[in-house]
């Protein structure tokens, strides 16, 4: 997959040269290129943003600046056909693990991050004629810009690329429990500093320990997100779900 970020702060996405998805750029699973847009500006002080016409608090991006990066971004990849372009944005359709999943199966990704009170919506339209254009947030509160939302997204989406993540089957077991939170879970010693790890763990009788896992799932959804409670499909509830 490629993926390109276009930002004003390309160092704030200096962490994507670590761990997991620094690896899979290193072997060549993850092409991910980020640009500066000031390089796309011809005046002496690189200027990018401007006063919002009609007045109001801010400023906004300038289109031309951002018409020069994404053709750049779009003439340096021809290979997929129409690249989806994600604007990250407070007034975007929130963020979820479907969408991690239907992205991770994208050739090509760009991220356009804005800053300040946002960019000229025009280059939003004029992006349509080469990009699939979809404004994304990563939840209900505001952040300065995209660049971090942009790094919580790539790292989602990433990890669900083939060859990743060094065990993949924790993605299987994730999907499967995708609506319920995920059971806590313990490691040695047995007992530590009063406190013991749940007994039935320790006994080694799988399938007490798969009923145990999934009514703490079952119970935490509750109380922690009730909201994902109606998610959860009726049908494959059975009994004993239903008892905890
Ligand atoms: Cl994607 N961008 C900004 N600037 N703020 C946000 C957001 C995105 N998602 C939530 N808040």
């Amino acid at each position: 997959m490629r993926i390109d970020v276009v930002s004003i702060f390309p160092e704030y996405l200096a962490p994507l040269d670590l761990s997991l998805i620094g690896r899979a750029r290193e072997e060549g699973i993850l092409n991910l290129n980020v640009t500066n847009l000031r390089d796309f500006t011809t005046d002496r002080h690189h200027k990018v943003d401007d006063t919002p016409y009609g007045g109001g608090a801010g400023m906004v991006m300038m289109p031309e600046p951002w018409g020069q990066a994404l053709d750049s971004v779009r003439t340096s990849a021809p290979e997929a056909a129409k690249p989806i372009l994600i604007v990250p944005s407070p007034a975007g359709a929130v963020f979820d693990q479907q969408m991690a999943y239907d992205f991770a199966e994208e050739d090509h990704l760009v991220f356009a991050c804005g800053r300040y009170e946002g960019i000229d919506e025009r280059v939003i339209d004029y992006a349509r004629e080469n990009f699939t254009v979809i404004p994304v947030s990563i939840g209900d509160y505001v952040l300065n810009g995209g660049e971090v939302a942009v790094m919580v997204m790539i790292e989602a989406i990433a990890r669900l690329i083939p060859g990743v993540i060094g065990n993949p089957e924790s993605l299987v077991e994730e999907s499967h429990s995708d609506v319920l939170l995920e059971y806590p879970v313990y490691t040695k010693p047995a007992a530590w500093r009063g406190r013991e790890v749940p007994e039935v763990l320790l006994g080694g009788n799988h399938q007490r320990v798969a009923r145990f896992r999934r009514d703490e799932q079952i119970r935490r959804t509750a109380t922690r997100r009730p909201d994902l409670i109606k998610l959860l499909d009726a049908a494959k509830l059975n009994r004993k779900d239903r008892d905890a």
